[in-house]
């Protein structure tokens, strides 16, 4: 081959890298088609070609490629885009607008990476085979100067046998095969003259060069996409093949077949189908098969986020089997797809894996098609599934959803199964008031005003990996998607007996001893008053030891101790609450001349060992040192820090910490 410099492909880049997460299809955010799959070093890389809604001046209603992303995943839910690897435009021998980047592959040879992509060539017609090179998978790659001479098509696919001998497969004049040379750029073996069949009217045209051979024992009938794979001895020819009888004028689409012969050229015996024609009429489908950590999968594409377009498609992942005697389950496209999807990823429960009669579902928007599905679930009793959820990462956890629903619909998510233990459920009960019995569910309305985002408490969380349900449980409803989410973590309980803690580096103490909120009818701040706060708080100190309230000991996670969000969790409203809090600080020796800096929203009063130090007076907000006390002793062996906050409506927090003369924190004591 002509020995030329070759063009830098700059386009890859870590720095375009985004993240995805998944069901089927699997890349939400753009069209993707002809998904080849391929492991390297443990991690699954999807190279699929990249549909674009058709530019102007393009042919109008065809398919329109104008670059490829790769993509990769560790779980199959959860993909990562690396960004554009090949552009038309930085194709050295392409015409840069062509739009015609049709199905590629990817292969590794000796720690190298080989990308193969048809696309049209500047001269001449129809379409010629490139190689770009890189020594990553997700490049950079760099393009060959020159398509690969005798490879006249488009789809080619790469397949490396155990023994380092490449082959490739194209699509053109049927699907043909040959042996790649070792530098993976040519073919091994002589061309043929070949004399290209004529439509009538067009002009003569020279015999063309074409290797490799014919592949035999293919049934007739429109056949492209070629992808072969070796498993055990066997070779597998696998394609996209249209089966229906065309000259009927009822266009039949493309089944996914296979055939299977024990040399990597054929002859090939055909052995069937392995997926049917999409029920949509999408006319295309193109697909790759991979053994990804033990199961094999087929990755092939749909268009579900263009149902009026086939030309604009999407990649999806359904698991595939094989029989004892090497030939392929026919496999059913599903909605929910592969892979375990955490509890906390946005779950697309309109990909359902099973439902009940009548579910149906639609787009959100049939502009925006990437912003999905929903679901419909029509009547009381209507329900339907979805596999695989890990819950093991949850711990204090709710559940937000997006739902469209009438007047007294009742919804409630399952565990397992339609009539499985409640996680979560809520009602319509007045016209765009929703609720949980019992608890009010904070939500968001969409623009639209039919969207509701609601925000539920669970009943029950699921342990470790569980199939859930949703269920109507009255009218009609429709669900978008479901997530579970952690709070963040505030403060964590303190078990008895723990070890001591000690104050931050900045001397805060994060241990405090909280009584459960005393609800207060507090309607504004401006009460708070030096006189009503002493009368306030000396008539809740002489109550406070006949108070049959629980106390809380909690670590606080930030230097302030989040009361609101105390009251949040076990109060019995958010504001206007009274919080009595105590820390017991035990210290190997006095500690003379320190002051108490504390800060607190809205008023607080401050108590060291029974004596009264600090008032926090007023409508305030939580600052660091808003108040600081006379000088003190911290007495050798235990004392007692305790503070009362009160607050109207606002979020209450509080924060403490002990300063020597000069202003530094107090950090050497023990705080039990
Ligand atoms: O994506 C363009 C073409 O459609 C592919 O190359 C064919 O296999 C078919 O999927």
């Amino acid at each position: 081959m002509k020995k030329v410099f070759l063009l830098s492909l700059v386009l890859h880049s870590a720095l375009l890298t985004s993240r995805l997460a998944a069901q089927n299809p699997v890349i939400r955010d753009q069209f993707t088609a002809d998904p080849t799959a391929r492991v390297f070093d443990g991690r699954l890389y999807l190279y699929p070609s990249h549909d674009i809604p058709v530019p102007e001046g393009a042919r109008p209603n065809w398919f329109s490629m104008a670059d490829y992303h790769v993509f990769s995943s560790e779980d199959l839910t959860t993909w990562q885009d690396h960004g554009v690897i090949v552009t038309q435009n930085a194709v050295p021998w392409g015409k840069p607008d062509a739009y015609s980047m049709w199905a590629p592959d990817c292969v590794r040879k000796n720690g190298r990476y080989y990308f193969y992509f048809p696309n049209a060539p500047k001269e001449g017609r129809g379409f010629a085979i490139g190689v770009a090179i890189a020594d990553s998978p997700t490049g950079p790659f760099t393009c060959e100067p020159e398509p690969i001479r005798g490879v006249s098509g488009i789809d080619p696919c790469v397949l490396v046998d155990d023994d380092g001998s490449a082959y490739i497969y194209w699509s053109g004049m049927g699907i043909r095969g040959g042996k790649l040379k070792d530098n993976m750029l040519e073919l091994d073996g002589e061309l043929q003259e070949v004399q290209m069949p004529r439509r009538e009217g067009a002009p003569e045209m020279p015999p063309m060069k074409v290797g490799g051979q014919q592949m035999e024992g293919l049934p007739d009938g429109f056949k492209e996409g070629p992808f072969a794979f070796k498993r055990g001895d066997w070779y597998y020819l696998t394609f996209p093949w249209v089966r229906g009888d065309t000259s009927k004028g009822d266009n039949p689409t493309e089944t996914l077949a296979y055939a299977m012969s024990k040399s990597p050229l054929g002859p090939w015996t055909f052995k069937g189908i392995i997926m049917a024609e999409h029920e949509n009429r999408c006319w295309t489908n193109h697909h790759s098969l991979v053994e990804y950590k033990g199961q094999w999968y087929l990755f092939y594409h749909h268009n579900a986020f263009s149902p009026g377009d086939d030309k604009r498609r999407s990649v999806c992942i359904d698991k595939v089997a094989f029989n004892a005697d090497g030939t392929i389950q026919e496999v059913t496209p599903t909605r929910r797809g592969v892979g375990i999807c955490p509890a906390t990823m946005r779950l697309e429960v309109d990909r359902y894996g099973a439902a009940g009669k009548g579910v149906t579902t639609a787009l959100n928007d049939t502009v925006n098609t990437f912003l999905g599905h929903h679901a419909t679930l029509p009547h009381k009793g209507s329900w339907l599934t979805f596999a695989d959820v890990d819950f093991s990462g949850l711990s204090d956890a709710y559940v937000m959803l997006r739902v469209k629903a009438d007047e007294n619909t009742e919804l409630a998510i399952r565990e397992k199964n339609a009539k499985g233990k409640v996680i979560a459920r809520f009602k319509v009960t007045v016209k765009s008031e929703v609720t949980r019995p019992g608890a009010p569910a904070p939500f968001r309305r969409d623009q639209s005003g039919q969207w509701l985002t609601l925000t539920l408490p669970l009943d029950y969380a699921p342990k470790g990996i569980a199939d859930i349900a949703v269920t109507c449980e009255d009218k009609a409803v429709s669900v978008d998607w479901i997530q579970f989410r952690n709070r963040p973590l505030y403060f964590t309980p303190v078990a008895k007996g723990a070890a001591p803690s000690q104050p931050d580096e900045s001397g805060y103490i994060r241990r405090w001893r909280l009584m459960e909120p005393i609800k207060q009818d507090i309607r504004s701040n401006v009460i708070f008053t030096d006189s009503w706060l002493r009368k306030t708080f000396a008539d809740e100190l002489a109550k406070l030891p006949q108070r049959k309230a629980k106390w809380y000991t909690l670590e606080s996670a930030g230097y302030n101790m989040k009361l609101f969000r105390f009251a949040e969790k076990y109060g019995s409203q958010l504001y206007g609450n009274l919080f009595w809090c105590e820390t017991y600080i035990d210290c190997a020796e006095d500690i003379a001349n320190v002051r108490l800096a504390a800060g607190s929203n809205g008023a607080s009063m401050w108590w060291l060992n029974g004596e009264e130090v600090l008032l926090l007076e007023g409508d305030r907000r939580m600052v660091a040192d808003d108040g600081v006390s006379s000088r003190l002793t911290l007495k050798k062996g235990r004392n007692t820090l305790r503070c009362a906050v009160i607050n109207g409506p606002g979020l209450s927090d509080v924060c403490a910490h002990f300063i020597d003369e000069k202003g530094q924190p107090i950090t050497n004591f023990q705080i039990q």
